[in-house]
């Protein structure tokens, strides 16, 4: 049977030439519109128009029946979700997988739960694609994948928090902070998948060293890197060249946050997955 990889749009990869690949795309709700986090959207035009909009703004995840329809007829699904805890996206692919295993027992479906988000979801997506070349079965996949998701990592530093405070992602106490002229919020996905904040650096080359001192304390030695900006090519690449000075193998890609992760990352914001290992 064929493999197929599946990823709700927080992954920033709306499309992906390694592999069968499909994105489920989360939405971006104001009053007046939706935006669907997909390849036909002006990314850029969203954000400029949400820094005009003063009423209440959201965001929603797949329903089932998206999901269901993402992992297709035949194929072997391997998917990978955002958080199961800032979004209900993981649950209605476990829901979308029961049912689909259940209509034709002989289909094997994996649903990941990252625990994460963005660039960190990326290195899975990645790595399931390898190891699908490699020739490698369905059941290896799955549990190399999820071994894969032990050695990777996300770090974020953003200017904003409103958008996830308003949104019950973020203490708004804590998110107020961020408000402050220059200071940016470091943090990591937590052991748990929530944000787990760690610096308040003030300019941006504190930061960069703040996002370092992370990296190395959790244990990078050089390996692969994704970095994720909303609108921040100059942090991005500020932070690769950084990343090489002290880790010439450092085998890094910079991309920009599609809508989702631009909606809570906010402007100025830089996602950063990267594993452990080198592979
Ligand atoms: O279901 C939904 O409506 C989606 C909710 C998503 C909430 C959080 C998205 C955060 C994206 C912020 C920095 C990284 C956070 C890492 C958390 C584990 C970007």
């Amino acid at each position: 049977m064929a493999f197929r990889i599946v990823s709700d749009s927080s992954s920033n990869l709306h499309s992906f030439s390694a592999a069968p690949y499909v994105s489920v795309p989360l939405k971006i709700i104001t009053k007046e519109k939706e935006y669907c986090d997909d390849a036909l959207l002006d990314v850029e035009g969203m954000i400029a128009d949400l820094a005009k909009v003063h009423g209440r703004t959201g965001t929603s995840c797949p329903n089932v029946y998206e999901w269901r329809e993402a992992m297709g007829d035949e194929d072997d699904v391997l998917a990978i979700t955002i958080t199961s805890n800032l979004s209900g996206s993981y649950a209605a692919a476990m829901q979308a997988k029961r049912e689909l295993e259940a209509e034709n027992p002989a289909r094997h479906i994996a649903v990941i739960d990252s625990l994460s988000t963005g660039p960190e979801m990326q290195l899975v997506i990645e790595r399931m694609a390898e190891l699908i070349a490699a020739g490698k079965s369905f059941a290896e996949i799955e549990r190399e994948a999820r071994d894969y998701l032990t050695h990777t990592h996300l770090i974020f530093c953003l200017q904003s928090l409103d958008n996830l405070a308003r949104n019950g992602r973020v203490n708004p106490l804590v998110a107020k902070v961020a408000g402050a002229l220059g200071i940016r919020i470091v943090g990591i996905a937590s052991a748990e998948g929530t944000l787990e904040l760690l610096h308040k650096p003030r300019g941006a080359v504190r930061a960069l060293g703040s996002i370092l001192a992370v990296m190395r304390q959790e244990g990078y030695q050089g390996g692969r890197v994704r970095i994720a900006h909303c609108l921040n090519e100059a942090g991005a690449t500020a932070l690769a060249d950084a990343i090489r000075k002290e880790f010439p193998s450092a085998e890094i890609e910079i991309l920009k946050t599609t809508a989702l992760c631009s909606f809570y990352a906010e402007e100025g914001g830089l996602m950063i997955g990267y594993e452990d290992i080198v592979s």
